[in-house]
Formats: C-alpha cells, structure tokens, sequence
C-alpha cells in the first residue's frame, strides 16, 4: 500500500489535486474537511457540534478526525494505497494515524507539502467563495484566522516529518495542471 499526506496552507491546493491524484493512482482520498461538511449537510449532531467551529475557521476537536479516518480506513477496498487530504492537521493527529497505519501494517510513506505564497492563498479561498457557498470562505478575517492556525498548529508537524525523512516539498504556484504533473514525478516514484 502506497501512503501518503497531501499537506499545505488553505487554499494551496490540496483538495483539487487530491482528486486528480487520487484517480490516477487509485487511492482511497481521505478529506477531513469534505467528510465535516458532509455532517454538516446531514444536520448530524456531529455536524452542530462542528459547524461553528469551522465556520471560525478553527480547528475540530482531535478525537473527532481521528475516529472519522479510522473508520474509512478500515472501509477501503480495492485500492492502491490511501491519500491523506487534511489530515492531520496537528501533531498529535500525526502521532494517532502513524499508530493507526502501523496496527494495520502500514506506514506513512510521504508528506507532499505544496509551497504557496500567502497573497495566492487568500486570492484562491476568496475566488472559491463566490462557488462554493462555504461560510469560512466568505470572510478575509477568516480566511487570515485559517492561515494563522495553520502556520502555529499544522505546520510544527513539518518538522515531526522531516525528522522521520518522509518531508517532500512541492512548488504550489502555478497552473492546476503544473502542480498535478510535479505531484505525479513524486507519487510515481513512491508507487515503485
Ligand atoms: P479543508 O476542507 O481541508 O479545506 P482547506 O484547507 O480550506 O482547502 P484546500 O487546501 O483543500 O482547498 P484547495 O486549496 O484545494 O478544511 C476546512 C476546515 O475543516 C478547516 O478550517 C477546519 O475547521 C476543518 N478541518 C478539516 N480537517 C481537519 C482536521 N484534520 N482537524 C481539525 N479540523 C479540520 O482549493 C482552494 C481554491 O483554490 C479552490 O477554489 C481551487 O479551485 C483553487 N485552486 C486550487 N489550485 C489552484 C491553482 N493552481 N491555481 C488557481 N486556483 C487554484
């Protein structure tokens, strides 16, 4: 099984090439984000739970994630490996989905990191937001608050990953086709 993290910023493009890649590889695409905004859509107490929290552009509770992955993982059939689309999204989700693969004989084989520059991000979330209706979209105080959380909670786990050699920076700026054919070199070469 080929593993790996499709991590970044908000707005850096992990969600759109997850689905690209995902389908080129056939991978299980595992979205925190997505599966949250499906509970919400449901009007779940899960999603009531969450929707504020999201809304502020905050993150969810930890044991929240982890329980949602750990189901799909043991869901998946028939696929080549599992892409992780943000998640996790602090150290102590890294430490519980390396437990999670390892209990399954499994590992996470690489952490893809798409590099964006900051005034791209909020361009990018601000431009989704005219389509996707997505309250944490519409809003430039939240869309700073989410780049903020990201920087001092999501990112220390860049260092928890390139101590275990498995950190793979990847230029984000560009086309949606550029970054897909760069992510492709890398994934490739992971799945021989
Ligand atoms: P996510 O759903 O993960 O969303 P995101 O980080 O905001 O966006 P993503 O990075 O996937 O978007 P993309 O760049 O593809 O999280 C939403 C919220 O859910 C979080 O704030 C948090 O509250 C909660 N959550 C999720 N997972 C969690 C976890 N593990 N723990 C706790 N809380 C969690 O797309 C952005 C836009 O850019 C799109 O419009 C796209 O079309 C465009 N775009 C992409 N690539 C482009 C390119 N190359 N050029 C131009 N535009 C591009």
């Amino acid at each position: 099984m080929l593993n790996f993290l499709i991590f970044g910023p908000p707005g850096s493009g992990k969600g759109t090439q997850s689905v690209k890649l995902a389908e080129k590889f056939n991978l299980a695409h595992l979205s925190t984000g997505d599966m949250l905004r499906a509970e919400i859509a449901a009007e779940t107490e899960l999603g009531r739970k969450v929707s504020s929290i999201m809304a502020k552009g905050e993150l969810v509770p930890d044991e929240v994630v982890i329980e949602m992955i750990a189901g799909k993982i043991d869901r998946a059939e028939n696929v080549a490996g599992f892409l992780f689309d943000g998640f996790p999204r602090t150290v102590e989700q890294t430490v519980a989905l390396e437990k999670m693969l390892n209990d399954r004989k499994m590992k996470i084989d690489s952490m893809l990191v798409l590099d964006v520059e900051h005034d791209e991000l909020v361009k990018r979330l601000v431009g989704r937001a005219e389509l996707s209706g997505r309250p944490d979209d519409k809003d430039t105080v939240v869309i700073e608050n989410r780049i903020a959380v990201y920087r001092g909670k999501t990112e220390p786990i860049i260092s928890y990953c390139r101590e275990r050699g498995i950190y793979q920076p990847v230029n984000g700026m560009g086309s949606i086709e550029e970054i897909f054919d760069r992510l492709s070199v890398h994934v490739s070469r992971l799945a021989n």
